[in-house]
């Protein structure tokens, strides 16, 4: 029989590649939407009539024990988050509620429906923070440097309390940044590539960033979702490190993502204190090889073909829209 999967989060990056391929596997897929005052399902528009939403908030105990009754499913990814790391500054009781005490909710529904259910919590590498060592794999300490990050980690070890505390299936997946052409335009990857293409399209002249030396370690969104499927296909429940174990400045994110159009960076970028953040954290690089190991997983996409397919996206995206704005 086909399982059903209830993921939170589904209109989001990660959750929109996930229902594709969880579809695609012939799972039965319901998502978890908060209402919006106008509607905010353009990343899944393409699925719409083969997924089914239910109305729901992290930050509202009677709505998830309600999707849990109406979906009644074998697995549970919990993407739904407050992603944006810099806005966890300004936001920080409003981040922890969703991305920490929001986890606790979803697991007690978990708890009280008396279903065997598979959860995946979406953990971070942003928890590592200020490094302790490189690349850094399950076992390396964290050391969280934002309101995000100690979130995540207090979600990360709730995952492991209940794991060993009522003998739950909960798997952490502790993925490193990952990217793609439906990536947030706050983020500094997507930011990069809707300004080289608005430069390019004479839209823009500057593109502001922050701090240009900081490295990542930067996958793509459609191969992390694999990893977070096959976590819950385990036998046991186990956290895991997904990453590419290859990392990058953001300068030369730029420079690639110019010279993809055949225009020099250095031209167009400049800084603005303003994108530096409180606390930083300088450098990210994932060991995955427990995932290779136990999981069979490995990255598909590397990092100059990232820049290019998002690039190459965003090109088209501003292409159309200046098409559609001529009179
Ligand atoms: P994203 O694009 O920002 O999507 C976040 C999703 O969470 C959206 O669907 C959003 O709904 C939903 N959401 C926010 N607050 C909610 C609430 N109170 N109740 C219910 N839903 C809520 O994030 P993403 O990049 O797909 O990331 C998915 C998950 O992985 C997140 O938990 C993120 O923290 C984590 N993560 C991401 C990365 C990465 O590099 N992408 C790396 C490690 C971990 P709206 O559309 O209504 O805003
Ligand atoms: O920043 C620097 C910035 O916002 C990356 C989330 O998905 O991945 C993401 O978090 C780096 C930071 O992502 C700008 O200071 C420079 O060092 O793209 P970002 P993030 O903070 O790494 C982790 C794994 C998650 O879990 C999160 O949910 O780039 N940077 N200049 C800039 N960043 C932004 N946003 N904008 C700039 O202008």
């Amino acid at each position: 029989m086909n399982k059903t999967a209830l993921i939170t989060g589904i209109t989001g990056q990660d959750g929109s590649y996930l229902s594709e391929f969880l579809l695609d596997k012939g799972y039965e897929v319901y998502g978890l939407i908060r209402r919006s005052s106008s509607p905010n399902l353009s990343r899944i528009a393409h699925i719409s009539d083969r997924v089914k939403l239910l109305s729901g908030d992290l930050t509202d105990q009677t709505s998830l024990d309600g999707a849990l009754r109406m979906a009644e499913p074998d697995e549970i990814y919990n993407l739904a988050a407050q992603s944006f790391v810099a806005t966890s500054w300004n936001q920080p009781t409003l981040t922890a509620d969703i991305n920490g005490v929001g986890f606790v909710r979803l697991l007690e529904a978990v708890r009280h429906s008396g279903r065997e259910i598979r959860v995946y919590q979406a953990s971070s590498s942003e928890m590592f923070g200020m490094v302790e060592e490189s690349p850094q794999n399950e076992d390396t300490k964290f050391h969280p440097r934002s309101p995000y990050a100690c979130a995540k980690a207090f979600s990360h070890h709730t995952a492991v309390n209940y794991r060993e505390s009522y003998n739950m299936f909960v798997c952490s997946g502790i993925l490193f940044n990952h990217e793609s052409p439906r990536r947030g335009l706050e983020f500094v990857t997507r930011k990069i590539t809707d300004g080289v293409a608005r430069i390019y399209h004479q839209r823009a002249s500057k593109l502001m960033l922050g701090n240009l030396e900081v490295k990542r370690d930067w996958g793509y969104a459609g191969d992390y979702v694999r990893a977070m499927w096959l976590m819950l296909q385990q036998d046991k429940p186990e956290d895991f490190v997904i990453a590419t174990g290859e990392n990058h400045t953001v300068k030369e994110f730029a420079k690639l993502a110019f010279e993809q159009v055949g225009l020099d960076w250095k031209k167009y970028v400049a800084v603005d204190p303003q994108f530096f953040r409180p606390a930083e954290v300088t450098q990210l690089c994932g060991d995955a090889s427990k995932a290779k190991r136990v999981l069979g997983w490995k990255p598909e996409v590397g990092f100059q073909q990232l820049v290019t397919m998002m690039v190459e996206a965003d090109m088209e995206r501003v292409a159309r829209q200046i098409h559609h704005s001529s009179p």
